[in-house]
């Protein structure tokens, strides 16, 4: 259960027992969801102004919303990637690289596809739905995956595969589909195994990602969430810094790292 929740705002205050926490770590595991992403101008999913909040996401993460309207879900994709080219990474993403300076072992487990933990400098990201940039044969002709050339972000019709015919996709983990095998035993090993795991800007309601900060707080990890609203994770991790990643998470690492 969180130490004393108390005034939700009073992240500040809460800044130095993080920071010892991960000064004395071993094994740290920061994981991310949209949330990281916000303050790069990128859109969440479930926030107000968010990517769901107009539509369902099965309509348009899923291979079946894909088969019923290739069109408009190439689209939804064409249209995130070309805001991702231009996003760059923003404090938050940052202060996560400058952690890999602390003496711990280090990974970044993220559900977002945007790239943006690699892109400022994080050396160890595991993607657990995949990369908005690599693109596959819908029907893996050639074995699952066949990947294909990457289409410029500017077609707005769906790209033929070159091999089969079949329409690509964006090789990304939708609903209903497993995630990569290798990526997800290596996410949920790190997470039983870490001392401290950072969880930020997640809503923490799509499985089996949603699972890791509890497989985390069963291993007996110090579990700190960083958002800037309660979640269905809070009940259940140690501690909860009600802020702004962008804000919060370059306090953390300045006090971590001092
Ligand atoms: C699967 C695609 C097996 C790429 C995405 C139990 C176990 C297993 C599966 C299920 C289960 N229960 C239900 C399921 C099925 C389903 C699921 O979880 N459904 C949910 C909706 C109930 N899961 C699946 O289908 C998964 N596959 O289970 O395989 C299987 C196989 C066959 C048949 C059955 C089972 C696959 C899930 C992957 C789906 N693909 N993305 C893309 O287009 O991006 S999910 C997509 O949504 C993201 O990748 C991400 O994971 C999720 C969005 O979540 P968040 O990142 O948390 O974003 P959100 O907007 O929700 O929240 C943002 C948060 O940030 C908020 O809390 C906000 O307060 C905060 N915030 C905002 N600004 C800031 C901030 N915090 C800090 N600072 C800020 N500035």
């Amino acid at each position: 259960m969180a130490e004393d929740v108390g005034d939700l705002n009073a992240w500040q205050v809460r800044i130095p027992a993080a920071a010892a926490r991960l000064r004395d770590a071993r094994r740290v595991v920061v994981f991310t969801g949209a949330g990281v992403s916000k303050e790069s101008g990128l859109a969440t999913f479930r926030d107000t102004d968010g990517a769901w909040a107009q539509f369902n996401p099965e309509d348009y993460a899923s291979p079946s919303g894909f088969r019923k309207q290739p069109r408009v879900v190439w689209q939804w994709y064409a249209h995130r990637r070309r805001e991702m080219a231009v996003a760059r990474p923003n404090p938050a993403h940052q202060a996560i690289a400058t952690l890999e300076a602390l003496s711990a072992q280090l990974v970044v487990i993220t559900q977002n596809i945007d790239g943006l933990h690699q892109a400022a400098g994080s050396r160890e990201v595991l993607e657990l739905h995949g990369n908005i940039e690599r693109f596959k044969c819908f029907a893996n002709c050639r074995g699952a995956p066949t990947l294909v050339p990457t289409p410029d972000p500017t077609i707005e019709e769906p790209v033929r595969c070159p091999y089969c015919g079949a329409f690509i996709r964006p090789a990304v983990v939708w609903f209903h589909e497993m995630l990569p095998a290798d990526v997800w035993e290596r996410a949920a090993e790190a997470a039983c195994t870490c001392d401290v795991m950072l969880v930020v800007g997640t809503s923490g309601l799509v499985e089996p990602a949603a699972s890791l900060p509890r497989y985390a707080q069963q291993g007996g990890c110090y579990v700190i969430e960083i958002n800037l609203e309660p979640t269905p994770l809070t009940a259940r991790i140690s501690l909860y810094l009600a802020g702004a990643a962008g804000e919060v998470l370059p306090a953390l690492a300045a006090a971590a790292l001092s």
